[in-house]
């Protein structure tokens, strides 16, 4: 009896592993909603999730490249709470000339503090589906993009839920690039930003709360591409439906969203940084934080008063006050060294 609960434990716990990366940009590489995949070019390919990680929930079936192939890759960027997607697919029949719903989809479902519970009314027992109620509800604690791929004529998706609001910038962007026509074979690229939230309600974004993407934490997400290669199947007459999770109900519960890391940076070049906090202002005491990349080793503290600190995070009494001092950081690693400066910003009664 107690082997079986170990082994309950132990599988709990190789579950709750992300499986997934979510590649972290530098400021200065926030990939531009353009179409164009060449900002994506530095992103390693541990981080596309392909084809071959899809399965037919509803048939039972594989992937068949030769029907579909994709790849995903998503990204963030510390300080912006926006999940970046670049999708790129070849499909044998590309349908998107209807007006409504029949079109070649790409849906995801994001759940941004991975609480789980329902998306959508169909996995909420306490509403009715198509209700009032039930949609009010949907869309609210995680989110359903229906993406059209391509997109023509129509908004770039379908949020499944009462926050049509966050299709638009800045809450969203999107750009897709292909040169095929309807029914031709062919790839596409889509480049675009969606926006996770907590709490997204009918009210507008004034009422939602976005949710905080941290370095190290893990989301729920998943998705799944809805095929249609035929023009006469009608609405639901999609010829795959290709899973990332293993669960079909994942279009509306966020219990079988797959686990994604916010990973850090990649770049492992020594690059000072800090930031500080005043304290108190009667003792002048101040804390300092190193928030440098690269794993240094050593850290040389120059507070500008003539002190100085090798400690990795000092904190400081400055006998005097005054907001002309000039504070630098200087650290060294493998590959070298590295300072970082704030000039003025330490201002002190
Ligand atoms: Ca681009
Ligand atoms: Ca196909
Ligand atoms: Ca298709």
């Amino acid at each position: 009896m107690k082997s079986v609960y170990f082994l309950g434990l132990l599988l709990c716990t190789v579950n709750a592993i992300a499986e997934f990366k979510i590649y972290q940009f530098e400021k200065h590489e926030i990939p531009r909603i353009d179409g164009e995949v060449a900002d994506w070019a530095m992103v390693p390919e541990s981080y596309a999730v392909g084809s071959d990680r899809l399965k037919d929930t509803l048939r039972g079936t594989k992937n068949d490249p030769a029907n579909l192939d994709v790849s995903v890759k998503v990204g963030w960027v510390k300080g912006l709470n926006r999940l970046y997607f670049l999708y790129e697919a070849y499909d044998d029949y590309w349908d998107f000339r209807m007006p409504g719903m029949h079109n070649d989809i790409l849906e995801v479902m994001v759940d941004g503090n991975a609480s789980g519970g329902p998306i959508t009314a169909i996995a909420d027992p306490a509403v009715k589906y198509g209700s009032w109620e039930g949609y009010l509800m949907q869309g609210v604690q995680a989110q359903n993009y229906h993406i059209f791929t391509p997109s023509v004529g129509k908004n770039w998706a379908m949020i499944w839920g009462c926050q049509p609001w966050a299709l638009e910038f800045p809450w969203s962007n999107a750009a897709q690039s292909y040169f095929f026509k309807h029914g031709e074979s062919g790839r596409y690229t889509l480049e675009f930003w969606i926006t996770p939230f907590d709490h997204a309600p009918i009210d507008g974004p004034e009422k939602a709360v976005v949710s905080e993407l941290k370095e190290g934490a893990e989301i729920g997400l998943s998705w799944v591409v809805l095929d249609y290669d035929d023009e006469a199947a009608g609405k639901n007459g999609y010829r795959s439906f290709n899973n990332l999770s293993r669960e079909t109900g994942v279009h509306s519960n966020a219990d079988f969203l797959r686990r994604f890391k916010l990973m850090p940076l990649e770049n492992k070049v020594l690059e000072a940084k800090w930031s500080f906090k005043l304290l108190d202002r009667t003792t002048r005491k101040v804390a300092f934080r190193d928030e440098s990349g690269g794993e240094p080793q050593l850290w040389h503290w120059d507070f500008g008063d003539g002190f100085v600190s090798t400690n990795q995070h000092p904190v400081h009494f400055y006998k005097d006050g005054g907001c002309d001092r000039v504070v630098t950081l200087t650290v060294e690693g493998k590959s070298g060294s590295d300072s970082f400066s704030r000039i003025w910003e330490i201002c002190l009664p």
